[in-house]
């Protein structure tokens, strides 16, 4: 892997910009992997989750030209779930990719999505995450191909840079000194002007109280967004969503149940704070349901939960045909979205989460609250050849 890793850099340092020619450029392997990476804290939890680390779940894919894609899916590095999508990869998505035209990645894509043995036992979940894994690293492969970054493969960047906002600050497991602490020294001392807090206590008095001692060290003209993660329902996001009335909070990220379409558009009806989703759904038909129904006003894209980029580019043009934002899952823990909200209309804010940025050959950089444009060929997804060898698992 590591080995591979390098080759991969200097072969697409060496491609030649410029079109293809009409040449193929054939699949010769699709080699999955694991890596689980250990959180710049020593552990966080939300409303639901609690992990000390995070994994890239990915596939690794070389062409008859001498180029090496890398695309993953992000878990939470649970070695025994990691290894169903890693066998998914090897078992049933690299027989139908090897031998193929890379560059053919559309029909590629209907090719393993909408393969019917496949298709009958996921159309979400484990096979879903190894289609988003081999998707971007087909299109981390155009791209270096091409010799740009991806953002420049597809289309170009729109004129705002995209801005940052940053949820390590906000853990549910930090104690309010800690999260205030935090969240001060993001925005005095790094140029945040955009946070997001985790709630979800059983007492979501217990979270107005957080809220409301973080709103008065802040000031009025910070951003807070907060994020439920799943956890509450419907009567107990009703009932912080009235006593958080005076706390001006940008969005209520996943307030109830994931998959709850109707919930959702009751909550919206019922409060003026925006409603945020989507880094738990799969499909782009799950995102017409949500948006058809009024369901969610920041639309939360994930390319490597959706199937790749090739799904994410439908639900952020569903988006934009409804004049909703676009506000991917963390930019930080998928590089791609930091690529696509370049690029993409609807886009202009993204999640930060700084975890695991050095373990890529290009790491994500936020300055001034402002995400960098990327600047080598690709898609950012090039793990180092050090992180296969320190974070690497066997994949049996
Ligand atoms: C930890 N961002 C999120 C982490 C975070 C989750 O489970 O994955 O909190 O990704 O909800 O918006
Ligand atoms: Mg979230």
């Amino acid at each position: 892997m590591g080995r591979g890793s390098q080759a991969g850099q200097a072969a697409a340092r060496a491609a030649p910009a410029g079109p293809r020619k009409g040449n193929t450029v054939k699949i010769v392997s699709v080699d999955p992997f694991i890596l689980h990476l250990p959180l710049t804290s020593d552990s966080i939890s939300d409303s639901t989750h609690s992990i000390t680390h995070w994994g890239v779940v990915g596939a690794r894919i070389a062409t008859s030209d001498g180029l090496v894609g890398y695309g993953f899916t992000g878990t939470h590095a649970h070695l025994p779930s990691d290894r169903l999508v890693t066998s998914c990869i090897a078992h049933c998505y690299a027989p139908l990719l090897l031998g193929e035209d890379a560059g053919d990645h559309a029909r590629l894509w209907t090719k393993l999505a909408r393969n019917p043995a496949l298709q009958w036992v996921g159309r979400a979940g484990i096979t879903h995450l190894a289609l988003a894994a081999v998707d971007v690293a087909l299109w981390d492969l155009a791209a270096k191909r091409a010799g740009v970054p991806l953002w420049q493969h597809l289309g170009g960047a729109r004129p705002a840079p995209v801005e940052a906002y940053n949820t390590d600050i906000g853990w549910l497991s930090f104690d309010l000194p800690t999260l205030i602490d935090k969240s001060a020294r993001a925005v005095e001392e790094e140029g945040f002007t955009r946070i997001k807090v985790k709630v979800g206590h059983a007492d979501p008095g217990t979270d107005i109280a957080r809220l409301a001692a973080l709103r008065q060290r802040l000031g009025s003209a910070v951003r807070i967004a907060i994020d439920g993660n799943g956890k509450w329902d419907l009567p107990t996001c009703q009932r912080f969503c009235t006593l958080a009335r005076d706390l001006d909070i940008f969005w209520f990220e996943e307030p109830l149940w994931y998959d709850d379409v109707a919930g959702h558009a009751k909550l919206a009806r019922s409060t003026s704070i925006p409603v945020a989703l989507g880094e738990q759904l799969y499909t782009v038909d799950a995102f017409n349901a949500f948006v058809s129904a009024g369901a969610v006003a920041y639309v939360q894209p994930d390319v490597t939960r959706l199937g790749g980029i090739s799904e994410y580019i439908q639900v952020a043009d569903l988006a934009h045909a409804n004049r909703l934002p676009v506000a991917p899952h963390a930019g930080e823990m998928s590089q791609v979205h930091v690529h696509l909200s370049t690029w993409h209309p609807a886009s202009g804010i993204l999640e930060y989460i700084p975890w695991i940025k050095d373990q890529f050959e290009e790491p994500i950089a936020v300055r001034d609250g402002l995400f960098a444009r990327p600047q080598q060929p690709g898609a950012s997804t090039t793990p180092k050849a050090e992180a296969f060898s320190r974070f690497g698992k066997p994949l049996s």
